[in-house]
Parts: C-alpha cells; structure tokens; sequence
C-alpha cells in the first residue's frame, strides 16, 4: 500500500465571508454531527475560530479581505500543523476562500503537491476581473505562481505567497466559468474537464486522464479541494451557489475512489456545504451524506460502515 498517511486529521474551518451567505459557517458542524469522527481513527483538530476585522473595506472588487485573509493564515498554520503530525488533512468548510488556507498550509510541507479541483466554478477570477466581489470565487488566483503580478497588495494577505503552478492543477465539473476566468484557463493552460468532457468521455477516463495528466512524470502528493455544488442540485440543494447539471452520485464517488486508490491524497477540502439553505431537513441531510460519501470514500471507509 503506497498510503501517503494512516491517521487522519480533522480541522473545522467556518469561514463565510468569502461570500454573502452567513449559515456556510454551520458546514463543519453538520458533517460531524453525522458522525463522520466514529469508527475513524481521526485526530479531531477542532473548529478554528475566526474574527470579523473592522473597517473591514473592500479592495478592488474583493468583500472582506483582511477578514478572509486573517482566517485563511490561521487555517493555513493549522494545516501544516496537521502534516506535521504525519496526518491526512480533511478540512471542513465553510465557503471556498478557504482553499487558499487550506492549500497553502499543505504547500509548506508538501511543495510539490498537485491539485484537483472538484467544482461548478472555476474560482480563479481576480480582485480586478471578479464581478461578484465574492472571495469564494477568487482563491486560485491567490494561490497561482503565474498570477502573482495580478494579485498583489491585497490587505490581509501579506502573509502568503503563491505555491501552486498553473500545470499542477486538474479542474473537474465546471459548467458556470465567467469569460474573464476563461481567458485565464487559455492563456495558462490549465487543464480542465467541464461537464461536456465528464458527459463525453465518461467519469472512468477523465480519472485516468486526470492522473495520467498530473502524474505524466512523477508522482506527487494530491490535494483534493471539493465544492459540493460540483454535484447535481439534486443531490447537494443545500449550497449558496447551485447550478443544473451536475454530477450523478456515482460520477461523485468515482472521483473519491479513484483518487483514493492512487494513494497519494494528501489533503482535501469539503466546502460550500450551507445547512441554512436547504428549503426542507431532507435537502440537508441529503447534501450532508452527499459530502460525507465523499469523505469517506476519499479516505477509503466503507460508505456503509
Ligand atoms: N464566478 C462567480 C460565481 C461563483 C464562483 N464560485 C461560486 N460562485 N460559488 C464569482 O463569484 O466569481
Ligand atoms: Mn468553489
Ligand atoms: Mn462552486
């Protein structure tokens, strides 16, 4: 077995103001209540808590940066702490400008990591092309070597440096890409399977391309950063942003496996899981055990145990 890690590391990350919808905070809490820490050997590295800066002024486009950016520094030391402690890391989230904690603390232990990028979106506008001003929508771009000149001096992230290549990214599930963020995909040549290629090629070979892509001359440690809007509205209602068309369970959970059976996740991140917005309790326990069956099948647990 080539596991990267044996234990497992669970950290609360309850950020919100990377968008509008204050109950994504509620994300972390409503996974494990569905008792996602029993029968798991699991170090629970609990909820960070975040503070709301004053004043807290926009820049450019981007809501909330030095909030956002203060709680994502702490993620990030809490994430490295996790791998230092020789522990798969699974943060909870919360909305999607958590990755840019989430990632960059995995960076500092493993800078050669690749990422796979599960989504509806593909969350690498700009502060400068993002037209929504949420943060949510904006974490690649924070974290992408090539886009440091169009990311600069944005308050609240002095702290952080870039740490991925455009290269060493894999996007999956896309079908709500804006036009300024498609040019970014072009001109740097970041791979990417919308749901047309899911659709064509089926979810089998976008795996094995996917890794064929990212593993073409070594092999790397993988962090998984999955959006559950990248699944059907059907399957996960309760999130800020859905969009039709989405992926089926099985396709879900053929990502999960197969990136479990490389050996080589290393991190992932569950985020924009919002228990507030499902109309019904149905819709939420439906979107809860939705993302559950991703963590668990990402960790190898039996999605019945
Ligand atoms: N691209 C849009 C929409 C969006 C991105 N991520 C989510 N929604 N969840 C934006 O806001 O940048
Ligand atoms: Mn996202
Ligand atoms: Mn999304």
């Amino acid at each position: 077995c080539k596991r990267f890690n044996h234990k497992i590391g669970i950290v609360g990350a309850p950020l919100s103001k990377g968008q509008k919808k204050e109950g994504v905070r509620k994300g972390p809490d409503a996974i494990r209540n569905a008792k996602l820490l029993e029968k798991l050997q699991v170090g629970d590295y609990s909820n960070l808590k975040f503070v709301e800066v004053l004043g807290d002024e926009p820049f450019k486009s981007a809501r909330w940066p030095r909030t956002v950016g203060a709680a994502n520094q702490k993620l990030s030391q809490a994430v490295a702490r996790v791998k230092r402690d020789d522990r798969l890391c699974v943060t909870l989230g919360g909305d999607h400008s958590l990755a840019i904690g989430s990632i960059s603390g995995h960076a500092m232990f493993h800078s050669d990591l690749c990422v796979v990028w599960v989504d509806a979106h593909a969350d690498i506008n700009t502060p400068d092309t993002s037209t929504t001003g949420n943060m949510h929508g904006q974490p690649l771009s924070f974290l992408i070597n090539e886009l440091r000149d169009k990311v600069e001096n944005v308050p609240g992230f002095s702290w952080l440096a870039p740490c991925l290549s455009a290269k060493d990214i894999v996007y999956i599930g896309l079908r709500d890409v804006d036009p300024e963020e498609k040019k970014i995909i072009k001109k740097l040549g970041i791979k990417f399977f919308s749901m047309t290629e899911v659709k064509q090629l089926g979810i089998q070979k976008v795996m094995e391309m996917t890794s064929d892509y990212l593993f073409s001359r070594i092999q790397k440690p993988i962090h998984l950063s999955f959006d559950i809007d990248a699944f059907d509205p059907s399957l996960a209602p309760a999130t800020g942003t859905p969009v039709e068309g989405g992926l089926t369970y099985e396709e879900g959970i053929c990502i999960a496996c197969e990136i479990h059976k490389t050996g080589l996740l290393s991190a992932m991140d569950i985020v924009e899981l919002n228990p507030e917005l499902g109309k019904t309790e149905e819709e939420v326990t439906l979107t809860v055990n939705t993302g559950l069956a991703v963590i668990k099948t990402s960790l190898g647990i039996n999605n019945k145990e």
